[in-house]
């Protein structure tokens, strides 16, 4: 029998597995990163047997698609697990079986980015053409989280049957809309890669419908940043809370914004390709109306963490209008990371809406600001989320203890971290404002007085972006040296909790529509519809002529 607060050995091994092979891909994603930095800088040369284009894919699939996933998956089977109950044999085998299929995907996947048979990166846009390989490992990749995410359904729904008419616990409802979302986002990919991709690249066919292609990708691409981003925000929801002291502040508005990022993440596609032709300018505007509806949950998030600190800290007796901040407890890594992560998220999310409004993103589309904007809404309320978890997670799977040493070594690496992504970020974002284009080596074009500004500014320039990355790689090693003395070398302790807050008191009772999957899922394809349905049915009547595939490398 597990103790109460505990997660069964099999469980915690399943989750530590998918943690392990996530930070194994953050060592060698982060190893691109700097890499790349150090290249764009103009003072340093890759080795003639590797490419920028090459070590910019591994960075991109590595880090926003291999770390992300393990990770996610990692933390769902222990928080499912010691939520909800030890996962079931049955439930366990099948995500072993997920894990398995997903890990072979990857493997199929790196190898060829390694081989330089893959360097058309992470959004692997055609006609680019890799190796069929590629594809295939994606396309097992994606099949592989399907399945560990059905099994994951498989506990959710067993424990609904148990505890008829019950409201579920709040992490599991929540890590259900995530994967529900993943599951609908993914039918676009997996169609391009499957029916487009992999028979064009296998020479089955001569050409291939580009707009059609990128338009699934899309479809897909934009809830892909929300299966990053919603499990940050279940820590923020559920987690800190508890750390902090204090209570969720309402249960129904924590589950109201994951309905609503349900709702609205997939049906906004197109505002990737605002300015691609091909795609009339209604539904871009339609796409643009409900990316901005998309935001709404986001929103709603930044006002429940403040009434959550509030709350907290006037119960601990805060007087005056911000006294609640000072008795937040920026002293403990397991909250000073997540916090940090929520202040990156404000310019990050801001530059979002600067991407989704049309004109605005006429001039920072494909430049270093899109950059910069993902490296503060990945690369930093998400991992820096999901590096303040690790502190305690690895400890409570292995039976550790997050020792005071320890907690202040993390606050040093996670302060690295946001000083590194600043100066990288602020880079991007003014540099591309200058016209730096993103996916280039370096290059002065010539010598063109324009691109020489982008080396020449005072506190703004490509070599401030090196000198980031470099402070965001030293951080990441500080990272794994944390993993690895947490997962070995810290000292026995059953003490380590996984912390689940509970609801306050006088939070109002949460609707039972809120578990009514059929008008959520219903919903959900119906807005799909009304989004894609005629744009893409016009982009395959009106298509020119296919395109060959190109190997620029
Ligand atoms: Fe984005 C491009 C629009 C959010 C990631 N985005 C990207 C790409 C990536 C990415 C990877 O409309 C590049 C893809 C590529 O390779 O081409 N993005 C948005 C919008 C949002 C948004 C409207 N993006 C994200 C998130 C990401 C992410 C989240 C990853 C996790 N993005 C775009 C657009 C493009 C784009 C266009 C294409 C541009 C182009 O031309 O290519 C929204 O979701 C943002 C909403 C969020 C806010 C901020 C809310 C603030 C919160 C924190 C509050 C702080 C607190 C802390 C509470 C409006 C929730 C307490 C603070 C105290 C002081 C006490
Ligand atoms: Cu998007």
């Amino acid at each position: 029998m597990t103790a109460p607060g505990k997660i069964d050995r099999k469980d915690a091994r399943l989750s530590l597995v998918h943690i392990g092979i996530g930070y194994f891909a953050v060592f060698l994603g982060t190893l691109c990163g700097v890499l790349q930095g150090l290249v764009r800088s103009g003072g340093f040369e890759l080795p003639p047997w590797l490419n920028y284009y090459q070590i910019l894919t591994a960075h991109g699939v590595l880090l926003a698609l291999v770390f992300t996933t393990y990770f996610i998956y990692g933390f769902f089977f222990s928080g499912m697990s010691r939520t909800m109950g030890t996962l079931s044999n049955a439930v366990r085998r099948f995500s072993w079986l997920g894990f398995s299929v997903m890990t072979l995907g990857t493997i199929l996947a790196t190898i060829m980015i390694v081989m330089n048979e893959a360097s058309v990166m992470y959004t692997f846009y055609v006609p680019l053409k890799a190796h069929p390989l590629f594809y295939i490992g994606l396309a097992l990749f994606i099949v592989g989280t399907w399945i560990s995410g059905f099994a994951l359904l498989a506990h959710y729904f067993g424990w609904k049957k148990k505890h008829k008419g019950e409201i579920t616990p709040l992490f599991g409802f929540m890590t259900t809309i995530t994967i529900i979302m993943w599951i609908i986002a993914c039918l676009g990919v997996v169609s391009t890669v499957l029916f487009q991709i992999i028979p064009w690249s296998l020479g089955w066919v001569d050409t291939i419908n580009v707009e059609l292609s990128r338009s699934l990708f899309w479809y897909f691409g934009h809830p892909l940043v929300y299966f990053w981003l919603l499990p940050a925000y279940m820590a923020w929801y559920v987690i800190v809370p508890k750390i902090i002291g204090g209570k969720v502040f309402s249960d129904s508005l924590a589950r109201l914004s994951f309905i609503l990022f349900l709702l609205f993440s997939i049906p906004v596609g197109f505002h990737h390709q605002l300015v691609e032709p091909g795609i009339s300018t209604f539904w871009k505007f339609l796409q643009t109306c409900l990316t901005f509806m998309v935001v709404f949950p986001s929103l709603m998030t930044a006002f429940s963490m403040f009434a959550t600190f509030e709350l907290a800290g006037r119960a601990k007796g805060a007087t005056g209008l911000f006294g609640w901040f000072k008795k937040l407890p920026f002293h403990d890594v397991r909250f000073l990371a997540l916090f940090l992560a929520m202040l990156f998220f404000i310019p990050g999310g801001a530059g979002g809406l600067v991407n989704a409004s049309f004109q605005m993103d006429e001039v920072v589309h494909n430049t270093l600001w899109i950059v910069g904007h993902f490296h503060i809404t990945v690369g930093t309320p998400v991992v820096m989320t999901f590096f303040g978890i690790t502190y305690w997670l690895i400890p409570y799977l292995t039976n550790r203890k997050l020792t005071a040493g320890m907690n202040k070594f993390g606050k040093i690496q996670i302060i690295v971290w946001a000083v590194g992504m600043f100066f990288m970020s602020t880079s991007q974002h003014i540099l591309g404002l200058f016209g730096a284009p993103r996916r280039t080596a370096f290059t002065t074009y010539g010598d063109h007085p324009d691109a020489l500004r982008w080396f020449e500014g005072l506190l703004v320039n490509q070599v401030t972006m090196a000198v980031g990355g470099v402070l965001l790689f030293i951080s990441a090693m500080m990272m794994i040296g944390a993993v690895i003395y947490l997962w070995a070398g810290a000292p026995q302790s059953d003490e380590e909790e996984f912390p689940i807050a509970e609801t306050a008191e006088d939070a109002l009772q949460t609707p039972k529509i809120f578990e009514n999957w059929w008008i959520w899922i219903g919903t959900a394809f119906v807005l799909i519809a009304i989004a894609y349905t005629i744009p893409l049915w016009e982009i395959i009547q009106m298509a020119p002529p296919g395109s060959q595939p190109f190997r620029t490398w």
